[in-house]
């Protein structure tokens, strides 16, 4: 009896570290926005650190939609997803290695299933498990502030920067599209989505949106994309595999095989020149981009503490931008260091329309060259925002 009462307790108990939803997960993201909230009460007085939200470009989808977007207040993040939710609970499980493994699959293609079926109902209530932010109560712990001396005033060096956007167009986006890479290459928008059985690679239309050409890609989980010359390299989830493609034909050239998930993927132009991916966890990894060979990783990390569930990514310049899964929050990276350098808070972007549903969070950040401007979108949102980043 004392026995079976033993195993009872264990099981429960694995079951709840299991599933208990990534303590330390919230723990970063909460501080980080509390981080942010502190940031933004130091700028006391210039009373603009918020998003300076003005629609310019009168499409028709854009007055409606920013007016839409204008009147959300409430902040709430979303801190539970089906299918992505199934990722991070993988990905503890993976790094644990413990012999649960062949449950914890059965389990996250159950939720990765549940998922599609319910994006595909557009909205229905998943089950969450909200855990609301306080970041009121972080306001009022203001951090220590800069230096008062008599010398003049001197910028903080380590503190990341607190940037704000500008809305200056939007494009509709396919409400099916479950995005999971975007970049631009020489005036040309490409995407990838994500979901077994709805994955596909795409080029879009950079001016209107428009889908110009959709290829499925069966049977897996497609995940980020970035453009290599010619090329096109788009991750899957826990296949393990990347496909090279010829960016014109979306032909496979070549399959590479790697260890872990894959999340994001760029290509550092300028700097290393060599790929940088995501994979669920706190880490960059580096990779040759003409081989794949992983050639090192970096630990992100704000403040000091690490940044996990980074996501899509956007290498611009030397840095990385990249978000944060489950968040509303863009990060801009030192590649070199892992250090976030500046943050940005994009709950505003947010389509109403979308806010019930857990999946369908903020995860597309393609950086524009010829204009120096970024197009965000998330999963299932039916817009595209073209905003300034100051
Ligand atoms: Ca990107």
């Amino acid at each position: 009896m004392v026995g079976l009462l033993g195993i009872v307790l264990i099981a429960v108990g694995g079951w709840l570290i299991l599933f208990s939803g990534n303590p330390e997960q919230s723990q970063v993201v909460s501080e980080l926005e509390e981080l942010v909230e502190e940031a933004n009460t130091d700028a006391t007085g210039s009373g603009s650190s918020d998003a300076d939200v003005s629609a310019a470009g009168g499409s028709d989808v854009g007055a409606s939609e920013t007016a839409e977007v204008t009147t959300d207040v409430p902040a709430s993040t979303e801190t539970t997803n089906s299918a992505e939710e199934a990722e991070t609970n993988d990905e503890a499980d993976v790094d644990s290695e413990t012999p649960t493994t062949d449950a914890v699959t059965t389990t996250s293609e159950a939720a990765a299933t549940t998922s599609e079926a319910v994006t595909t109902t557009s909205g229905e209530a998943v089950a969450t498990t909200a855990a609301p932010t306080t970041s009121e109560a972080a306001a009022t712990t203001t951090p220590p502030t800069t230096s008062t001396t008599t010398e003049p005033a001197e910028p903080p060096t380590d503190t990341p920067r607190v940037a704000s956007f500008e809305i200056l167009e939007t494009l509709p986006h396919d409400t099916s599209a479950f995005t999971q890479g975007f970049e631009i290459s020489n005036g040309r928008l490409f995407e990838s989505t994500g979901l077994f059985d709805r994955s596909s690679i795409r080029e879009l239309d950079l001016a209107t949106g428009e889908i110009i050409r959709n290829v499925a890609v069966p049977e897996l989980f497609a995940e980020g994309l970035t453009i290599v010359g010619d090329d096109v390299i788009q991750l899957t989830w826990r296949a393990g595999q990347a496909f090279r493609y010829d960016l014109d034909t979306f032909q496979i050239e070549e399959t590479y095989t790697y260890e872990g998930e894959g999340w994001g993927l760029c290509l550092a132009s300028q700097g290393s020149g060599n790929l940088v991916m995501s994979d669920g966890s706190s880490q960059l990894e580096f990779r040759n981009p003409d081989t794949f060979e992983s050639l090192g990783f970096v630990d992100v990390t704000f403040n000091g503490s690490p940044i996990e569930n980074i996501n899509e990514l956007e290498c611009v310049g030397d840095t990385v931008w990249a978000n944060i899964w489950l968040t509303s929050l863009i990060i801009e990276i030192d590649p070199a260091t892992g250090d976030v350098i500046t943050v940005l808070d994009i709950d505003e972007l947010r389509p109403e329309s979308t806010r019930n549903d857990s999946g369908a969070v903020w995860n597309g950040i393609a950086f524009d060259e010829a204009s120096n401007n970024f197009l965000l979108t998330g999963k299932n949102w039916p817009t595209i925002y073209r905003v300034n980043i100051g």
